[in-house]
């Protein structure tokens, strides 16, 4: 003890000498050193219940579980209701239909303009490594047909390395913009994919880095590797779970090994809700009701964890509403940088959160299922808006048959929820409140007027030189009869 005691005292002062070195050559580019690094896994319909700290019966998930009693766990967390849009939300900071392909609301997995800026774009500003793994799903959907110029590369980020879309049928391999693999073994990419990260982390130890690890498992077709097949007792879905929880651990102990991990900001989340499949392929939102897709809690709230020791307290939990469209104003405050000021972001900066400084967050959180804004939440309440559409109209009505009968039913009267009481959103107790009613009404018609719905364009959308759009008459009635 003693000897690791005066080794630890000995390292500190070489530590100390060399730092205070480092400080004196790189006084002409001050702070540089000091900037943290920043990881983000993205999981793909992983469920809110999908992990050993967010109660899984029977998945078993050791690395991310520690990484949680090492860091924070984020209970009330969003992020949007299908992946391509959780994409977009993620890396601009702001709600996708602001952002959608030239305010073309039926483009759900959006061609994101490259006039937006990225969290990347924000990190590169600031000196930092950039990288992308996984998938993307900004550049259309498809596995052929995307377009090259809107691959990460084209948005902030140094290297590209993962699938352009959804591993619906199969998955091809892109390095850069360049196509290098055609029908890859699916149950190789998660450990692929952090591989390529793990060699990032080598190659750019020495200067700040951000990491972007959007994995492709969870989404079906599911896949793993023989040394999981069969291993959980959550079935073929737990077993690439837990595939995908080694791989964090992987992750870990390279930063760890690295030097980095006081420096470094892991952060774990899934892009949206479980999807609803029978037998063992899908994944489990509970307590939450609801599924990928649909605007009931468990179909956009998701696990998030977040670890930075010595920064972020460790087993500690934040129950405020929080959100990946935060990550951006987050990252940029934290490396030192700013959101463009010439824009709506629509994150906030969560870093007193992360950091144990706060424990509340005046915020209304807008739940859009694709073009049509479904819900809003303020504090503990969350109101599920009348649907306005025919029944038979937008893309968003059409998602409706993702989810249990029991959750696609259509709204005719505002419902209120209290999520402290009734996190499963059994008990509409709208006529007991009328005043938050009308308190939540007024925010969603701000979200309205502001970002949009299916029947509108927001003032506040972005289209980027394209030519606005509102449904004309004739849509509309096209719209009847589909
Ligand atoms: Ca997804």
């Amino acid at each position: 003890m003693f000897e690791k005691l005066l080794l630890t005292g000995v390292a500190g002062r070489l530590a100390a000498g060399v730092a205070l070195l480092a400080s004196c050559l790189t006084a002409a580019a001050p702070a540089a050193a000091d900037k943290p690094n920043f990881i983000v896994i993205f999981t793909d319909d992983q469920g809110y219940q999908d992990l050993g700290c967010f109660g899984s019966p029977d998945i078993e998930t050791p690395r991310i579980d520690r990484m949680a009693a090492e860091g924070m766990r984020f209970t009330n967390f969003y992020a949007q209701t299908v992946c391509g849009p959780s994409r977009a939300a993620l890396l601009t900071g702001s709600y996708p239909l602001r952002v959608a392909r030239h305010a073309d609301p039926d483009s759900i997995h959006p061609e994101l303009h490259t006039d937006e800026v990225t969290i990347a774009e924000i990190l590169k500003q600031q000196g930092y490594a950039t990288a992308a793994f996984g998938k993307w799903d900004l550049a259309g959907h498809h596995q052929f047909r995307y377009v090259p110029e809107l691959l990460p590369t084209h948005q902030g980020f140094d290297e590209y390395f993962g699938t352009p879309g959804s591993n619906d049928q199969a998955v091809n391999l892109i390095r850069g913009t360049r196509r290098v693999e055609i029908n890859a073994d699916m149950s190789t990419l998660t450990r692929r994919y952090t591989d390529e990260a793990l060699d990032f982390l080598d190659r750019h130890r020495d200067q700040p880095f951000f990491v972007y690890l959007a994995h492709t498992m969870p989404h079906t077709r599911l896949a793993v590797s023989e040394a999981f097949k069969g291993k959980s007792a959550g079935g073929f879905y737990g077993d690439v779970i837990e595939e995908i929880d080694f791989n964090v651990g992987r992750v870990l102990d390279r930063v760890q090994q690295l030097g980095l991990d006081e420096n470094t900001y892991v952060i774990f989340t899934s892009d949206n809700g479980p999807w609803l499949l029978r037998g063992d392929h899908g994944g489990h939102a509970d307590p939450l009701r609801g599924a990928k897709t649909s605007c009931w809690e468990g179909g956009l709230r998701v696990p998030c964890v977040m670890r930075a020791p010595g920064r972020i307290p460790a087993a500690s939990q934040c129950d405020a509403v929080t959100a990946t469209i935060d990550l951006l104003p987050t990252l940029a405050q934290l490396a030192g940088g700013t959101v463009p000021a010439d824009r709506v972001i629509d994150g906030v900066d969560i870093s007193g959160l992360m950091h144990g400084e706060q424990d509340q967050l005046q915020r209304p959180f807008y739940y859009y299922q694709h073009d049509s804004l479904r819900a809003v939440r303020a504090g503990k309440w969350k109101l599920m808006l009348p649907h306005t559409e025919p029944v038979q109209g937008s893309i968003a009505t059409k998602w409706r048959r993702h989810v249990a009968k029991e959750d696609a039913v259509r709204i005719g009267r505002p419902q209120l929820y209290d999520l402290d009481a009734d996190i499963g959103e059994t008990t509409n107790v709208a006529a007991e409140h009328p005043e938050k009613v009308a308190e939540l009404m007024e925010l969603a018609e701000q979200a309205r007027q502001d970002i949009g719905d299916h029947d509108r364009f927001g003032a506040g959308a972005r289209t980027f030189g394209a030519p606005r759009r509102t449904l004309s008459g004739e849509q509309a009635a096209n719209n009847q009869g589909r």
